[in-house]
């Protein structure tokens, strides 16, 4: 086998281009997500491309039982991981408190922490037990700022952000390194999630500027697993040239 990377949340976007540029650099990949059809697509596409092994696992993050029985499934082979890609993440709506949905802050909780968190569960044990591995979150500039009517979706990133740095104090005893990669505006899926379908109010997030595209993610997680053994990128914040912060940008309409 070559060195094993799980990325969850690749059948769109970030992980989605992550699968591609690690399996162009020769990992065999574990891929998840819920859209089982788009993860086996995905999985023919980049074997016969690049010659890599791909195991694709369909299932709902947010749920526990889900995920370790995911991970207890692997084949021994499967379980030398050596890197994990927590990236699956979404926002839904973009309301004040006082307006807000229940069902979205749920959805935003249960995904963008306790999913992170039954993930990191699953696989850090594996990781303690090789002696080596390397954690990469997917933070966000809604990580380090909080902007008007993001509420829940900052408080879950900035709740990335110190689960991040927890993971590094309680396992930097254990070889493991751990990376947050934290992006600025990025051209997914991501808003067309956040509005629920509605594309129009989408495509005005990444109008008048240029963008980060998810290839511009994916080759810098990639970076970061290319260090030496005794170097580790602990935060990287990425964002598109015409972004400032959360809510300043360079726009031309
Ligand atoms: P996309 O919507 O394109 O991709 C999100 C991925 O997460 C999909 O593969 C989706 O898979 C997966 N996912 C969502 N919910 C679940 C779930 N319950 N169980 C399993 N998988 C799930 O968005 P991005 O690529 O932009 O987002 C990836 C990460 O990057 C997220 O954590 C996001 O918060 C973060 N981010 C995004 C930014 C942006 O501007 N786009 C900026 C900064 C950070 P499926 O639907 O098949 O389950
Ligand atoms: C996604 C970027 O600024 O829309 O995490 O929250 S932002």
């Amino acid at each position: 086998m070559n060195k094993i990377t799980l990325i969850t949340g690749a059948t769109s976007g970030i992980g989605r281009s992550c699968a591609v540029v690690f399996a162009k650099n020769k990992h065999d990949l574990i891929i998840t997500g819920r859209r089982e059809k788009i993860l086996n697509d995905l999985s023919k596409e980049l074997i016969a491309e690049y010659g890599v092994k791909v195991m694709a696992l369909a299932f709902d993050i947010r749920n526990n039982s889900e995920v370790s029985a995911a991970v207890i499934s692997l084949p021994e082979e499967w379980k030398n991981i050596e890197i994990l890609i927590n990236n699956a993440g979404l926002a839904v709506g973009l309301n004040s408190i006082q307006d807000g949905v229940i069902d979205d802050w749920e959805r935003m909780i249960d995904t963008n922490i306790k999913g992170l968190l039954y993930m990191s569960r699953a696989i850090l044990p594996l990781f303690i037990n090789n002696g080596k591995g390397h954690v990469i979150n997917i933070g966000s500039i809604a990580g380090k700022e909080v902007y008007p009517n993001g509420n829940v979706y900052c408080a879950t990133k900035h709740g990335v952000d110190a689960l991040t740095k927890a993971m590094r104090i309680e396992l930097v005893k254990e070889n493991i390194k751990v990376t947050q990669v934290a992006p600025g505006a990025i051209e997914t899926e991501f808003s067309l999630v956040r509005f629920k379908g509605d594309s129009e109010m989408a495509d005005k997030v990444y109008k008048g500027y240029q963008p980060l595209e998810a290839d511009d993610v994916a080759n810098s997680v990639f970076y970061v697993t290319t260090l030496p053994e005794h170097v580790n990128i602990n935060d990287m914040v990425i964002m598109p040239t015409a972004q400032a912060s959360a809510t300043i940008f360079n726009k031309n309409d």
